[in-house]
């Protein structure tokens, strides 16, 4: 490593590239790789599958000025136990005792030295900001100009306004000439489809970052087409997908188009270029019961900026309302994509998003209308359908998002409404009270599920790693922060944080998993736009899927079949490599959250 060459090149952004150039790679040294706010927990790990040292070793923490001054030392220690996955015991650098703002890098003479960081107050603003601008450049059907898209401006793609109703919709009362509009909407993915249940999942999680932080979000300017109209760029960006929800509901009868998509995933190409017919399918229960937790959830948080959304939030109240009386009428309409191409054509082959387990949607759904209209009919079904055992949120299993709903929400607003009974008060308390130890219960189970060789929740079980396993490690960071916010107990926001830097680098793979950010960090996700635009760096601030040892893309090359080693920076990697809205949600949480419990 030649270090008066980065030097001479100064404290920029381009410090990263030429720490990738230079000859030396950064050895086992396993951390975080954007930085450290000045009093929090700082830990390097020496993987011992690659790093030859052993404890006692001194290392040194150097300043990346032109003095290289040394502000650290510290010796390596063994970590407590050993890693689930290699087996062996690695070696961890401790730093957190220093608080000095600045860039630095940690050295291990004659072993090897970490990539650059950064100790600083609130060192993921510029990563924050990249993961809600992911978004933005997700959007269908309008252009990106370069005003807001710098290099990645582009043409607009899927207009989606003549969307044919696929065969397999029962009826469709709205439609003309069998045709319907629905622009609009972020694709969900690598692919340029657009699926209700993970927007809805997706939705639901960004509004409950802005419902829980909203001083984070107050001051984070994003650079989009309707900033500045008062409205925290956060929720500007989430109502372009919820707009495009709102149009996927049957209107004569309430029901949900469970997807809009093509027939088959397209080609690499830009989205411009695509010009496959595109389709809305089946109405099913889950597509209902998502879209009206998702519509009621932003009726609950938009209540606060009412005045400036004439309209908008009374639509969504209704809507909510609607979808939840379709799905009461048909409960059990699974999407199985299977047994639908068996009867209708064209056959359709995209994601499925098929979820046969009803329960948890019934009851996250049920929390928020409750928590919206205050209407004790919800009350039967929360009680009915509150699941024994939380997991962590996912696109299929959202009982964690109705219980942290419903621990979080306050009686307030609940006296004095027309026909409550005592019991019907005491029957409330009595769910909010076992839906707020759920929560906590959940979280004591991810504190106690470490992987010592990384001191990090994420990868404690093995069944972490499985396709969009960063976004396990985001939404454990979720429930964790909100164990927090329930009880103020250090020990949740620092599991969390422990997270946070296993997406930044303190990994057994040693990548950042956000595109544009780190040293070490993906360039070639499977990302349609990433791959077809002639722009070598990918669209910034997206969480890449991440390890899993199903490597259901078949690419040839992954490293190792170890769970947590599982993972290729590869294009056609799509089982580990590709980006995804629900995936970049928990994430945004998750730094939003941070950000707001930083040591001071
Ligand atoms: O639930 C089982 C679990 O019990 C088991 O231990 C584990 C072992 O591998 O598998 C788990 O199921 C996996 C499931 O994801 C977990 O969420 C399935 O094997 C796996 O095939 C499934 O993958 C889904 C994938 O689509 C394929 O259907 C992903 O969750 C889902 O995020 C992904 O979504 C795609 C859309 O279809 C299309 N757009 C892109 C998007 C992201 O890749
Ligand atoms: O690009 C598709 C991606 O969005 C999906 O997550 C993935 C799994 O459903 O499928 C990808 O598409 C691939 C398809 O499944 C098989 N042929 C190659 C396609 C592009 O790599």
């Amino acid at each position: 490593m030649t270090f008066p060459l980065l030097l001479s090149i100064g404290l920029s952004c381009s410090l990263h590239a030429q720490f990738l150039n230079a000859d030396e790679p950064a050895g086992g040294i396993r951390a975080n790789q954007i930085g450290y706010a000045p009093y929090s927990t700082k830990i390097a790990i020496m993987d011992s599958y690659l790093f030859p040292g052993q404890h006692k070793l001194p290392f040194y923490i150097i300043a990346l000025n032109q003095f290289a001054d040394t502000v650290f030392r510290g010796e390596l220690q063994s970590t407590p136990a050993a890693d689930l996955y290699a087996k062996k015991v690695n070696y961890l650098a401790d730093f957190s005792k220093l608080s000095r703002e600045g860039h630095y890098y940690l050295s291990i003479p004659g072993q090897g030295v970490s990539y650059p960081f950064i100790i600083q107050q609130n060192p993921f603003d510029a990563v924050l900001k990249a993961a809600v601008k992911a978004y933005y450049y997700n959007r269908a059907s309008m252009d990106l100009t370069a005003r807001y898209a710098g290099r990645w401006a582009r043409k607009a793609g899927h207009p989606d306004t003549i969307v044919y109703i696929h065969s397999s919709v029962a009826s469709a009362a709205h439609s003309k000439n069998n045709t319907l509009r629905a622009p609009g909407g972020w694709y969900d993915a690598g692919d340029y489809n657009k699926y209700i249940v993970n927007s809805g999942i997706t939705v639901s999680t960004l509004l409950e970052a802005l419902t829980d932080y909203p001083s984070v979000f107050a001051s984070l300017d994003l650079g989009i087409p309707e900033s500045d109209k008062g409205l925290p760029d956060l929720l500007n960006e989430i109502l372009y997908n919820l707009r495009w929800m709102l149009k996927m509901q049957d209107p004569a009868d309430g029901g949900v188009y469970h997807k809009l998509t093509s027939a088959n995933f397209d080609r690499m190409e830009m989205p411009q270029s695509d010009q496959a017919k595109r389709y809305v399918i089946q109405k099913t229960t889950a597509a209902a019961l998502d879209f009206a937790a998702a519509t009621s959830s932003a009726a609950r948080s938009l209540a606060a900026y009412r005045n400036k959304l004439p309209g908008l939030t009374d639509s969504l109240r209704q809507a909510a309302v609607k979808a939840w009386d379709w799905a009461k009428t048909h409960p059990l309409v699974v999407y199985d994509q299977d047994a639908m191409n068996r009867k209708n054509r064209p056959k359709i082959t995209t994601g499925a998003y098929g979820d046969k387990n009803l329960q948890d949607e019934w009851y996250q759904t049920a929390v928020s209308l409750l928590l919206m209209t205050k209407d004790k009919r919800y009350l039967p079904v929360i009680a009915h359908d509150a699941p024994e055992h939380l997991n962590i949120p996912s696109w299929s299993d959202v009982g964690a998002v109705g219980a942290i709903w419903l621990s979080k929400a306050t009686a307030k607003g609940f006296e004095n409404i027309q026909g409550w009974s005592a019991e019907d008060h005491h029957t409330l308390a009595a769910l909010q009270q076992s839906a707020k130890a759920a929560v906590i219960h959940l979280a004591d189970q991810l504190t106690q599920q470490i992987n010592p060789g990384f001191s990090t929740v994420m990868g404690g079980r093995a069944t972490d790693f499985s396709w969009g396993s960063n976004s396990s490690a985001a939404n454990q960071g979720w429930i964790l922060m909100t164990a927090y916010l329930l009880t103020h107990k250090n020990i949740y926001r620092d599991a969390a944080l422990g997270n946070l830097d296993y997406l930044l680098g303190r990994n057994a793979t040693g990548y950042c998993f956000v595109t544009g950010f780190g040293s070490l960090s993906p360039l070639h996700p499977h990302h349609r736009i990433s791959i077809a635009d002639d722009i070598e760096d990918p669209i910034p601030g997206f969480l890449v899927g991440g390890p899993n040892p199903g490597r259901q893309d078949g690419v040839k090359g992954y490293p190792s079949k170890r769970a947590d080693l599982s993972y290729i920076d590869n294009d056609q990697a799509y089982s580990v490599n590709e980006v995804a809205i629900n995936w970049n949600a928990p994430w945004v949480y998750l730094l939003a959250a941070i950000t707001a419990a930083e040591k001071k």
